[in-house]
């Protein structure tokens, strides 16, 4: 199968990991792609429409996209049981949406500093979003860690870890560990697996 790829990209970064530890990464062949909206990768554009990565084109020909739907499939077709079930299911596909609602973001912080002009560029909106994320890095810092940290690895904690990671790559600045003592403590542990230092940014 091929995966339209970006190395920086969390949400790509998210569905290598899921391959990576559902033991399907072999089997996917990277096409390198760096588009934005201003400058769309027409290749990505034949194949997903909104013109982003990641995009999956499966064995049998379908086109999957986006993250989410990619290492659901991915998920589904290794039997990994990474959105757990029952109640536990919700829960997990609540903190994988809020872990890519960080990376969103964190990634319009970065477009709107790289792509806008600079007579046209809001700081109170770049602040807006990052209140979004902290907000978000407090929520689950004080009512989430019981998934976070659950032994059993789960997409929530996959997703997590991808945004964290981007927030170090493009919001270091911002110290996201400060006051988040448990989360922190977590993803230095995650950050370690395999999967993580072997995906992302070189
Ligand atoms: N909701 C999507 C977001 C994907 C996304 O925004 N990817 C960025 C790269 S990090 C992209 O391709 N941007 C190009 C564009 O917006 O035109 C997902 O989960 O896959």
């Amino acid at each position: 199968m091929r995966l339209f790829h970006s190395a920086t990209s969390p949400y790509v970064r998210k569905v290598m990991v899921t391959a990576i530890e559902t033991g399907q990464a072999e089997a996917i062949t990277l096409v390198p792609s760096n588009g934005t909206p201003l400058t769309p990768d027409e290749a990505v554009a034949a194949h997903n429409p909104l013109g982003k990565v990641p995009a999956l084109e499966t064995p049998e020909g379908q086109i999957l996209f986006d993250s989410r739907v990619i290492c659901r499939w991915l998920d589904a077709r290794a039997g990994a049981g990474l959105y757990g079930s029952g109640d536990a299911q919700w829960d997990l596909m609540t903190l994988e949406a809020a872990a890519d609602g960080m990376m969103d973001a964190a990634l319009l912080m970065v477009y709107e500093d790289r792509l806008r002009p600079e007579p046209i560029r809001s700081l109170d909106w770049v602040e807006g979003q990052w209140k979004k994320i902290a907000r978000t890095l407090d929520v689950i810092e004080d009512r989430w860690m019981a998934r976070i940290e659950a032994p059993e690895l789960n997409i929530g904690q996959i997703a997590t870890a991808c945004a964290l990671a981007y927030l170090d790559l493009r919001h270091g600045a911002r110290d996201w560990p400060a006051g988040r003592d448990r989360l922190a403590g977590w993803f230095t542990g995650f950050a370690a697996r395999p999967s993580m230092t072997g995906t992302g940014p070189a």
